[in-house]
């Protein structure tokens, strides 16, 4: 049954949507299936993501027909529909009236990606009225609590080293704190990799007081502090709370400096919102693996990285992982600057909707895959600064000298895009980042 009538009202202003504030606006590039009508396909998306079904039913009373989502504007030559969600299909938690993401998700991209009459649906931008903003947690710790703890400017502390211990598995404890203490002589940063946790070859208990033990030597050899993105990712909440309070515990003072990385792609969103309640005085530090299976520029279903990203800042992740805009090995271009801009600023154009924030902190963009010291300058030109975590795995352990040599060629590069100056040249007195270019020769003429 065709429920344009109802679910669809072109005549519907995005400009009066917004100064109601009463609705959130998802963007989508839709296709029907073949012989289905472009209108009838929107509308049927939307009686199902609200609520709705493919035919009238008889127990709609007319407040269920305030709550319908609604097809406002549609642009069949490019393939584009936008729809307005009334806020209050949204779930909210019964502690503290918080809006629940995994009900935004159930809802805005949910059965609309199995329907029959539909080819491909992706969700590529999404707005969210700004006196609705409190009703998500947002992020509780930033970028700036990493500067202060590094003793760099509060507001612009610039660019902080990092890396991932690489291998990505198969390193028992003894080695793998020795490779965090190597990187940490040089750098500021260290994340575990995504699924490094509690191998049996690599239990927690043994390696997270080794790599406690690391952090103060390193320390002391350095007179800086370093910091440490801990893995807690885990099947279900308790193990999860389990493992951070056994990390926190060991790290003891130095608890601070231990941010804790979720794998909130794979775990789902609720992994990250009890991370970020649970947690609130750490660094949540979003690892978005598995994402590329729907935000790939190819694929044509689910979301985008950048609405991946503008979920995460939503839910209170400190930073997320943002890709490498084409410089790095993972797929993305130039103009993913996008994503770094909506979660860092306080105010930003997105490709649909212009999002102001109203004061929610920021998300720090974390830029990872395939970095070195050498793809970074032209990463910072294309991005416009360089306040952002880079982890680079390969471009640390894969320096001929060592991780700390590693580690200071990042830093090296940093300064080198800063101050203008030419790599060739800047190379001349700069030893780690000059040997950069024979660890990495392919890079050489980037
Ligand atoms: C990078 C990395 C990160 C990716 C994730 C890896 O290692 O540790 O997980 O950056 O991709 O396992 O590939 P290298 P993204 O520095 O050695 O490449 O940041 O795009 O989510
Ligand atoms: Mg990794």
């Amino acid at each position: 049954m065709d429920q344009s009538n109802r679910y669809a009202d072109l005549s519907l202003k995005e400009e009066d949507l917004i100064a109601g504030q009463n609705h959130i606006l998802v963007a989508y590039t839709m296709e029907p299936a073949a012989g289905y009508g472009y209108l009838e396909v929107a509308a049927h998306i939307a009686a199902e993501s609200s609520t709705g079904t493919n035919v009238e039913v008889c127990t709609t009373d007319d407040f269920t027909k305030g709550v319908d989502a609604i097809v406002y504007d549609i642009d069949e030559a490019n393939g584009i529909m936008k729809v307005a969600y009334p806020f209050d299909l949204f779930d909210r938690n019964g502690l503290d009236g918080k809006t629940m993401i995994v009900s935004f998700l159930t809802l805005a991209i949910g059965n609309n990606q199995g329907m029959g009459d539909v080819k491909n649906l992706q969700m590529f931008d999404f707005w969210v009225p700004e006196t609705k903003l409190h009703l998500f947690d947002g992020p509780a710790v930033d970028i700036t609590n990493m500067w202060k703890m590094l003793g760099r400017d509060k507001d612009n502390g610039g660019y902080i080293a990092g890396t991932i211990i690489k291998p990505k598995l198969g390193l028992r404890p003894e080695p793998f704190a020795d490779a965090a203490y190597q990187f940490w002589l040089g750098g500021d940063f260290i994340k575990n990799d995504e699924p490094q946790g509690n191998q049996t070859f690599c239990p927690m208990k043994k390696v997270i007081p080794l790599v406690a033990d690391a952090m103060k030597r390193a320390q002391d050899e350095t007179g800086e502090t370093k910091l440490f993105s801990a893995n807690i990712t885990a099947d279900d909440h308790h193990e999860m709370c389990y493992r951070a309070d056994y990390i926190l515990e060991t790290f003891g003072a130095d608890a601070p400096q231990v941010a804790f990385l979720v794998d909130g792609y794979v775990g789902g969103p609720g992994m990250i919102t009890t991370a970020r309640r649970n947690y609130p005085s750490q660094y949540l530090h979003y690892h978005r693996a598995g994402h590329g299976a729907i935000t790939s520029p190819s694929a044509k279903r689910g979301y985008t990285a950048f609405v991946l990203a503008k979920i995460s800042r939503l839910q209170g992740a400190s930073g997320i992982h943002v890709g490498t805009m084409g410089y790095g090995k993972m797929e993305g271009d130039a103009s993913d600057k996008n994503i770094a801009y909506m979660i860092e600023r306080d105010e930003c154009q997105g490709p649909a909707f212009y999002q102001k924030w109203n004061g929610m902190k920021p998300t720090t963009p974390i830029i990872s895959g395939g970095m070195n010291a050498l793809r970074l300058p032209g990463f910072f030109e294309n991005l416009g600064h360089g306040n952002v975590i880079n982890t680079s795995g390969g471009g640390s352990y894969g320096h001929i000298d060592s991780p700390a040599a590693g580690a200071t060629s990042l830093r090296q590069s940093y300064e080198c895009w800063k101050s203008g100056a030419d790599p060739i040249e800047f190379a001349k007195d700069h030893k780690e980042f000059a040997r950069a270019f024979e660890s990495f020769p392919a890079d050489a003429d980037k």
